[in-house]
């Protein structure tokens, strides 16, 4: 597996940074392996499933964080689900989501987020090809201040 899927996997937040070394070192894990993380990660997001993700279930997403319901995922929040992965990433990644800087994950920035994922079409619905084009723009945003402190 490249490490560029590697870092994909990464960013959907699918996999803990110890599996993706273990993963990084295994060259049988295909593009297969990596599409079937990708559908479980949009599958479990489309909660009406009906094939796409809409807004609102990204916000429910992000809302299934805010654990003290304070309209804010702070960075301790965050980092809840993703014990596994270095501070670092975790710290870059939650900036990368934290559009207005100001310490929270909330509705707004989920929503500047989503305008980011629904881009072709722009239609208010998120779909497989759109998600996997974003993790790719996002991998290649986030990759230099991973290599270059
Ligand atoms: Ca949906
Ligand atoms: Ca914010
Ligand atoms: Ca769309």
């Amino acid at each position: 597996m490249s490490y560029h899927m590697a870092a994909r996997i990464l960013i959907c937040g699918i996999l803990s940074m110890q599996t993706i070394l273990t993963l990084s070192q295994d060259p049988s894990y295909s593009l297969d392996e990596f599409n079937k993380h990708l559908n479980r990660d949009f599958h479990d997001m489309d909660q009406d499933k009906n094939g796409t993700v809409e807004l609102v279930e990204m916000e429910n997403r992000i809302q299934r964080q805010d654990y003290n319901k304070d309209g804010c995922v702070s960075f301790n929040e965050f980092m809840k689900l993703r014990v596994d992965d270095s501070l670092k990433f975790v710290w870059v990644v939650f900036n990368h989501f934290d559009h207005n800087n100001d310490g929270c994950l909330e509705i707004q920035d989920q929503i500047d987020e989503f305008h980011e994922i629904d881009v072709n079409p722009k239609d208010g619905a998120v779909t497989i090809p759109e998600l996997d084009a974003y993790y790719d723009k996002l991998f290649q945003k986030i990759l230099p201040s991973l290599l270059h402190p």
